[in-house]
């Protein structure tokens, strides 16, 4: 039990106005009496699992699943959830994309001490926005072994029209050992010469960064090709489907076989409508897609993890009331379209006014030849500058990637605004988690309107831990969590 995160709660919850408490009181919201306080209880523990073929092995999951249980809240509502640890190591949960107080992100030594074995912790904050989200622990190596799973926050005010929706959460896995700090078989970093070492030269702290592992088991909702769970459609039915990439260094590429789909929403923000035959999607990266259910028939949405090859996961997608066939594989080939950012703009215009940035952190991503160490501006998180900003700045950090690997950069605590020069500001798409390809650049720029120390890092896991993050610091931010 963390007793001072405790107290910290019920002082809250009994309306003590200490004064140290006023300000985040005003703002953390549960006090609104027209909210609603949805509970759930996590236990983290280590638990054999089966991925509906294959070997058991042991993962690490919330509440003995994987992924973890679905929330599923109403804009608007308050999320509460009890985190028991009952792993043999300090854990956390990070509620990713969601904009949400900085002392409950869930990010060991930067939010909030890592819970101890056999302590409590309580999460609880606002469900806001609404759209597609992911939990996941941020200690460590533990994402990759299974500690994750999806959050979806309903809008309270209409949107597009479905008939059907369906949740499909995608998953890299190691099955002889889980993944993570066990895994025994490695990939070499680029340019390396052996994929069985286990660490790469020493750098950093400790005894150096581990290696990504090689993934031999794909999944959808916890389930691998041959046992995943068909999505059962009726012809001329409107299907919502929430792509949620949970992967630790997995980039998918997805694509239905006899339909094309409409990407509605971007890491949880909807955009205009863009008509596509695949769908990229990066780790920590969210998109809603629809489809009209108009060719009946027995098909297949298949991943790839690059843009040809054998496909990684195969999701039947089955008419009622046709006959059972093998379904039929999407074709594969170059002249496809593939929905990029650049198309992307946001289906409601903002108030953003773009202009001048009041700072511009360059932040360009190397690493990763003959090495394990990844960096951000030359620098090796812990030991990288932080990025100061001062309450109410407009923010810009001008991506560009000189590694041979594709990084999906998140920032914790707020959307930011993919620049487009061809679309005026109020157009600019936001999201949290953004790909930047070998040599390509981006410029992305956030509002500095929620306080705190929040992490930045490329969500491939062991890109992450190898150092390629830093934290934006505001200024005069003192965390009243002293830890
Ligand atoms: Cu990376």
């Amino acid at each position: 039990m963390n007793l001072r995160r405790r107290q910290f709660l019920q002082t809250i919850a009994g309306a003590a106005l200490g004064t140290t408490l006023a300000p985040l009181m005003s703002t953390i919201g549960f006090a609104k009496p027209s909210a609603r306080i949805k509970e759930f209880q996590f236990t983290a523990s280590a638990t054999q699992v089966q991925l509906g073929e294959g070997p058991d092995f042991e993962a690490w999951t919330y509440n003995g699943q994987v992924p973890g249980p679905e929330i599923r809240v109403q804009e608007g509502d308050i999320i509460r959830v009890t985190l028991k640890n009952d792993l043999a190591d300090a854990t956390t949960i990070h509620w990713h994309g969601i904009p949400l107080q900085n002392p409950m992100d869930g990010v060991p030594g930067i939010t909030q001490p890592a819970v101890k074995p056999g302590e409590t912790f309580v999460y609880e904050f606002e469900a806001r926005p609404a759209g597609s989200f992911l939990y996941h622990s941020h200690a460590g190596y533990q994402l990759d072994q299974g500690l994750y799973g999806p959050l979806v926050i309903e809008p309270s005010r209409a949107e597009q029209a479905y008939d059907q929706e369906f949740t499909l959460v995608l998953e890299d896995w190691v099955l002889r050992d889980g993944g993570g700090t066990a895994s025994v078989q490695r990939r070499p970093p680029m340019g390396g010469m052996h994929g069985r070492m286990h660490r790469g030269p020493a750098f950093g702290p400790a005894d150096g960064p581990l290696w990504e592992p090689v993934y031999d088991g794909y999944a959808i909702n916890g389930r691998v090709n041959g046992a995943i769970d068909g999505l059962l459609v009726r012809k001329g039915d409107r299907i919502k489907i929430r792509l949620i990439n949970a992967c630790s260094a997995t980039v998918f590429f997805l694509r239905l076989a006899g339909h094309s789909l409409t990407i509605t929403h971007a890491d949880g923000n909807p955009i205009r409508p863009v008509e596509t035959d695949v769908v990229r999607i990066g780790m920590g990266e969210r998109y809603d897609v629809m489809f009209t259910a108009d060719n009946p028939g027995n098909w297949l949405l298949a991943a790839y993890d690059s843009g040809l090859g054998e496909g990684r996961l195969q999701i039947p997608v089955l008419y009622r009331d046709v006959r059972r066939e093998e379904p039929q594989t999407p074709a594969f080939h170059r002249n496809l379209r593939m929905a990029d950012y650049g198309e992307f703009q946001a289906l409601h215009p903002t108030d953003y006014r773009g202009g001048e940035a009041d700072r511009i952190f360059n932040q360009p991503l190397s690493g990763g030849m003959h090495s394990s160490a990844w960096g951000i501006n030359g620098q090796v998180y812990p030991y990288a500058d932080p990025l100061m900003v001062k309450k109410g700045e407009r923010v810009r950090l001008r991506y560009s990637n000189h590694s041979m690997m594709p990084h999906p950069m998140h920032l914790h605590g707020h959307f930011f605004r993919v620049i487009n020069r061809s679309l005026p500001p109020e157009q600019w798409v936001q999201k949290d988690t953004l790909i930047l390809d070998h040599m390509q650049r981006f410029d992305v720029e956030f509002m500095a309107d929620n306080p705190g120390r929040w992490f930045h890092h490329c969500h491939n896991l062991y890109h992450m831990e190898a150092g390629m993050a830093n934290v934006v610091v505001y200024e005069n931010f003192s965390n009243s969590m002293t830890f």
